[in-house]
C-alpha cells in the first residue's frame, strides 16, 4: 500500500490482530477482497444526491447502474418480487431505522420495540437514543426463560397502541416468530417493521425464516452475517411507504450516498447469491449450536438454554466473574468477545453479567464443528484462569490453520 506511513502501519497492525485472534463478536465478519476493492475504489470521489436518473449532480451514469444493480441483487437475495422497493443509501443501520420512523411517525407518536438490555437495539426506542427522545417509545423484553413472550408483547401493544411495532434484536438467540408479530400488529393497527440486521445472512441462506411475508418494512445492516461492507438497506412493500422512506433518507437525513459503499454492498449481495453462501449461512448456525452445547457441557450457562442462530449469550452470574472480567481474560489470550447485559441483569452495562458470543467470523475462516469444540475448551481454560501463555499459543495455532483471507 502506498501513502500515509502512520496509517498504513496501523492498518497493517490491525490486519495482524485480526489474523491472530479469534473474533467471536456476533455482529462482526470478514469481507471478501472483492468487497474491499469496491470499498477502496474511486467511486468515493463522486457526489450523487438523489436516486437513479433523478440526481442533483451530473456524471452519474455509472453510479446509477451500480445503485440499480445493488437494488436488484437485494431483491434476488431475499427472494422478493418487484412490489418490494429497496433503498440502499442509508449510511448504516441506525440511520436506516431512524429514516423509517421519520417517514412513518410524526414527532411524539408511539413506537414499540425490544428494550436494549433485553436484547434489542438503541434505535428500537431506547431512552438514550434519539429514537427514544423524538418519539414516544414503549418497550418489551423477554421472559425469565430468555424467550420473547408473545402474550406479553400483545398485552403491551393492546394497551399502548403503537403506530409501529419493531421486531429484531442484537442479542436474541432464538427464532423470531414474525407471523405472531404480524398478528399483533394487525390487532392494534400498527405497521410491522423488522430489523433483521443480525440475521440477514441467515435469512439469505435459508437458515432462519424470512420476515418478508409478514412485514411492512424490513431494515438491515449489510456487514454482519450478510458479510458486506458497513451499510444498510431498507425494504418496503407499499409504494407510498417506499416514497416516504426514500424522502426520509434523502433529503430528510442524508446528503450524497457513499457510492463506493453501494458498490461494495452490490458485490456482497452478488456473493450472497452463490450456493457457497447458503452453505456458509447454515454452517454458522451449526457451529453456534455446537459451541453453545460444548460451553454448557463445561458448566457455563447459556441464556434460553441454547441457540437457533449465530449467537449465544453466556450468563456468568454463577461463575464468579463479571462480563467485563471475562471479556478481558479472553482478550488476553486472543479471543475477542463483548461483555453484554443478560435479561433481568442486576449489574451495570459497563460491567454486566454476561458475554455475547457468535460464529459468523470464525465460520468465514472455514472453521467447523471440530474447531467449535476446541474454542469452547479455550474459552473455558481462559475463564477459569488457566496458564494464559499456553492458551494464547493454542489460539494462535488455530488462527494459523485458518488464515482470514483463505476462504472468500
Ligand atoms: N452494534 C451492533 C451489535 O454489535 O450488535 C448492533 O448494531
Amino acid at each position: 500500500m502506498v501513502g500515509d506511513k502512520e496509517i498504513t502501519k496501523l492498518i497493517k497492525t490491525e490486519i495482524v490482530r485480526q489474523q491472530w485472534t479469534l473474533d467471536l463478536i456476533p455482529s462482526e465478519n470478514i469481507v471478501s477482497p472483492a468487497v474491499l476493492e469496491a470499498l477502496g475504489s474511486s467511486l468515493t470521489n463522486k457526489y450523487s444526491e438523489g436516486y437513479p436518473s433523478r440526481r442533483y449532480y451530473g456524471g452519474n451514469e455509472v453510479i446509477d447502474k451500480i445503485e440499480i444493480l445493488a437494488r436488484e441483487r437485494a431483491r434476488k437475495v431475499f427472494r422478493l418480487g418487484k412490489n418490494w422497493s429497496v433503498n440502499v443509501q442509508p449510511y448504516s443501520g441506525s440511520p436506516a431505522n431512524f429514516a423509517v420512523y421519520f417517514a412513518l411517525l410524526n414527532p411524539g407518536e408511539k413506537l414499540m420495540g425490544m428494550s436494549l438490555p433485553f436484547g434489542g437495539h438503541l434505535t428500537h426506542g431506547w431512552k438514550a437514543s434519539a429514537t427514544g427522545k423524538f418519539w414516544n417509545s414503549v418497550q418489551y423484553g423477554v421472559g425469565r426463560d430468555g424467550y420473547i413472550d408473545y402474550g406479553e408483547v400483545r398485552k403491551i401493544a393492546k394497551k399502548e397502541k403503537p403506530k409501529i411495532i419493531v421486531c429484531g434484536a442484537t442479542t436474541y438467540s432464538r427464532v423470531i416468530d414474525f407471523k405472531k408479530f404480524r398478528k399483533i400488529a394487525d390487532e392494534v393497527g400498527a405497521y410491522l417493521m423488522v430489523d433483521m440486521a443480525h440475521i440477514a445472512g441467515l435469512i439469505a441462506a435459508g437458515a432462519h425464516p424470512s420476515p418478508f411475508p409478514h412485514a411492512d418494512v424490513v431494515t438491515t445492516t449489510t456487514h454482519k452475517t450478510l458479510r458486506g461492507p458497513r451499510g444498510a438497506i431498507i425494504f418496503s412493500k407499499d409504494a407510498k411507504i417506499a416514497a416516504a422512506i426514500d424522502k426520509a433518507v434523502f433529503p430528510g437525513l442524508q446528503g450524497g450516498p457513499h457510492d463506493n459503499q453501494t458498490a461494495a454492498i452490490a458485490v456482497a449481495l452478488g456473493e450472497a447469491l452463490k450456493l457457497s453462501f447458503k452453505k456458509y449461512g447454515r454452517q454458522i448456525v451449526k457451529n453456534a449450536k455446537v459451541l453453545a452445547r460444548e460451553l454448557q457441557q463445561i458448566g457455563l450457562e447459556i441464556v434460553s438454554g441454547g441457540t437457533d442462530n449465530h449467537l449465544m449469550l453466556v450468563d456468568l452470574t454463577n461463575s464468579g466473574i463479571s462480563g467485563r472480567e471475562a471479556q478481558d481474560k479472553l482478550e488476553e489470550v486472543g479471543i475477542i468477545v463483548n461483555r453484554n447485559m443478560i435479561p433481568y441483569d442486576t449489574r451495570s452495562p459497563f460491567d454486566p453479567s454476561g458475554i455475547r458470543i457468535g460464529t459468523p467470523s470464525v465460520t468465514t475462516r472455514g472453521m467447523k464443528e471440530k474447531e467449535m469444540k476446541k474454542i469452547a475448551g479455550l474459552v473455558y481454560d481462559a475463564l477459569i484462569g488457566g496458564y494464559s501463555a499456553d492458551i494464547a499459543k493454542r489460539v494462535k495455532a488455530l488462527c494459523k490453520k485458518f488464515p482470514i483471507y483463505a476462504n472468500n
